[in-house]
This record gives C-alpha cells, structure tokens and sequence, in this order.
C-alpha cells in the first residue's frame, strides 16, 4: 500500500518535472543588462520577456569550456555571437515586432527564447 502511494507520488513528480514545469521568465527593465550565463547546456535564465522597439542587452557568459557553447545564434533575427570563455559578450537587440524569438547554440542544443511584448 505504502510502495503503491510512493510509486504515484514519482510517478507525479516525474509528469510533473519533465512536462508541467515551465522556465521562469526574467523582464527585462528599460536600459538593464540581463546576464545570460550559458552553462550545463541551459542558458539561465532561458526565458527573456521583453519590449518591442526597446534596446535589450543580454550580456552572455559562457562557463561551459565545450564547443558546443561557443556561439550563439538568433535565427529569426540573423544575428550570431561568438561566446569567449569567462569573458562577458555583450549583444543588443532591438526587436519591433511582437513574438517568439528562439536563440540557440549552433548545435540547437542550448535553448532560449525571447518573448516580445
Ligand atoms: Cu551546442
């Protein structure tokens, strides 16, 4: 009985962790740098809620020595950065067009999306 009450409460927690659970969107404030640090294969924060028409400056930080995390790239706006190591690399964008913006490793292994509002 016990066992049983366990295996659903996993079960939950699985369902729960790899689906339910949504990134905590970061806003950005007029004129803030939000660091971006790209680590473990995630970009934290993943999710970036931003202006239209306002500058945003996302400040990379690459801890991850891998290749895999050298560059990042933001396909719909054909733009693309090479992150040094443990040096800061700053991009700034200016988006006029409310949406989903994703940015990516070039592998599209590292994910993140901007959100413009
Ligand atoms: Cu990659």
């Amino acid at each position: 009985m016990l066992i049983n009450l366990v295996g659903i409460l996993l079960i939950a927690f699985i369902i729960w962790w790899f689906w339910l659970a949504k990134p905590k969107a970061k806003l950005s404030q007029q004129n803030e740098v939000i660091d971006v640090i790209a680590d473990n294969g995630v970009y934290s924060p993943s999710l970036i809620q931003a202006h239209a028409g306002q500058p945003l400056t996302l400040r990379f930080i690459r801890k991850d020595s891998s290749p895999c995390a050298e560059k990042v790239i933001f396909a719909d706006l054909n733009k693309s950065a090479d992150l040094p190591l443990d040096h800061p690399q700053d991009i700034t964008l200016t988006i006029d067009q409310p949406g989903s913006y994703e940015f990516t490793c070039q592998m599209g292994m590292y994910r993140g999306k901007l959100l413009i509002q």
